[in-house]
């Protein structure tokens, strides 16, 4: 802004007070503020240490049940949006325990999720009463709308972290939930039906039994078995590998090849032993768990140990290079579907 004198600027707070009441503010003296030159994420880097959440969250195992809670689940906020119970601003993070014999009670609602198994082994997401049976470091989704339980008839804990799109459903003031009338979702298909009809890179050819799963999101599970052999064949076969990236394939929708759900991207990451990426920043914040291997990221100059199963945010558009130390796998979650969507997503690779 051009400079004002002083009785100007003396008549332009007067006018300010006069018309706050009525809702009217001057965007010249916020126009650079709202309209930014560059992305300047209010949200921080952050690592959540697996270990020191997982006593927090068995803590609160025995002290509240799944039932009870609805969701035993542990909020990761990051620290630079208190109270807005995401881990960017568009996105929401959690670690949920179910403990043996446990149900988490049907329901459904607006917002989609992601599950990433951590801990535990054979408890299941049951999505419009098909079971996805879970394992360390499968992918379950359940996505908005569909109704879902989750139960552990194992007897030991199982962990996994929930991405959900709450914080974007939130902004678009569209959020719809209802409990079902019972814990669980009568079954409808048996296990693993969906993957074995659309995980596979094939579909059920038509004239056969109606199709169940809405048309959009048929596949809802995305096993470690299947996604890390295809990660080492990809390593081992000397393809080129990305210098931003390392190995990296994206989970992917069967229907139209695009991202898993319209608010959500996810991807797995190989980096070999001693690769370090060139630096790269986006658009989409994204959230890093640990599957494998050690190593560091080192976000616009700060360096963050990385160990199995530690969670890491990385912000929009900071800056972030990965050095392996040893063999490197890493699962990601982002909006960049959403950003796609709205034409807004960026990517710089230097
Ligand atoms: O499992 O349905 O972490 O509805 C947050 C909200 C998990 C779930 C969360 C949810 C769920």
């Amino acid at each position: 802004m051009t400079q004002l004198t002083n009785d100007n600027r003396a008549q332009l707070e007067t006018l300010y007070q006069q018309m706050e009441p009525e809702g009217l503010y001057p965007l010249w003296e916020k126009l650079a503020a709202l309209v930014l030159p560059q992305p300047q994420s209010p949200a921080k880097v952050h690592k959540w240490v697996y270990d020191n959440a997982r006593d927090y969250l068995m803590r609160a195992g025995d002290l509240i049940s799944a039932k009870d809670a609805e969701r035993r689940v542990l909020i990761l906020e990051n620290p630079g949006l208190p109270g807005h119970s995401g881990i960017t601003p568009s996105l929401y993070a959690g670690l949920q325990l179910i403990l043996p014999g446990e149900v988490a009670p049907a329901h459904r609602h607006a917002q989609c999720a992601l599950r990433f198994v951590l801990e535990g082994e054979e408890a299941y997401t049951s999505v419009d009463g098909e079971k996805a049976v879970m394992r360390p470091f499968d992918l379950v989704l359940t996505p908005g709308g569909q109704w879902h339980d989750h139960g552990n008839p194992t007897d030991k804990p199982m962990i996994w972290l929930d991405g959900l799109d709450i914080p974007t459903v939130r902004h678009f003031d569209a959020s719809f939930a209802e409990h079902y009338h019972e814990d669980q979702f009568p079954e409808q298909a048996p296990a693993g039906d969906s993957l074995n009809r659309y995980g596979r890179n094939m579909r059920p050819l038509k004239g056969h039994t109606a199709d169940r799963r809405p048309a959009h999101q048929p596949l809802f599970h995305y096993p470690y078995a299947e996604w890390r052999p295809a990660l080492d064949a990809l390593a081992n076969s000397g393809a080129e590998i990305d210098p931003h990236l390392g190995h990296a394939l994206e989970f992917m929708n069967p229907i139209d090849g695009g991202p898993i759900m319209a608010t959500i991207s996810a991807h797995v990451r190989l980096l070999p032993a001693g690769f370090e990426t060139k630096p790269r920043r986006s658009t989409d914040g994204t959230i890093f768990v640990v599957v494998e291997g050690m190593g560091e990221a080192v976000i616009e100059g700060e360096t963050i140990a990385l160990n199995p199963r530690d969670i890491v945010v990385v912000p929009s558009w900071k800056q972030v290079v990965f050095k392996a130390d040893s063999q490197l796998v890493l699962f990601g979650y982002s909006d960049k579907a959403c950003q796609e969507k709205l034409n807004l997503y960026k990517e710089e690779n230097a």
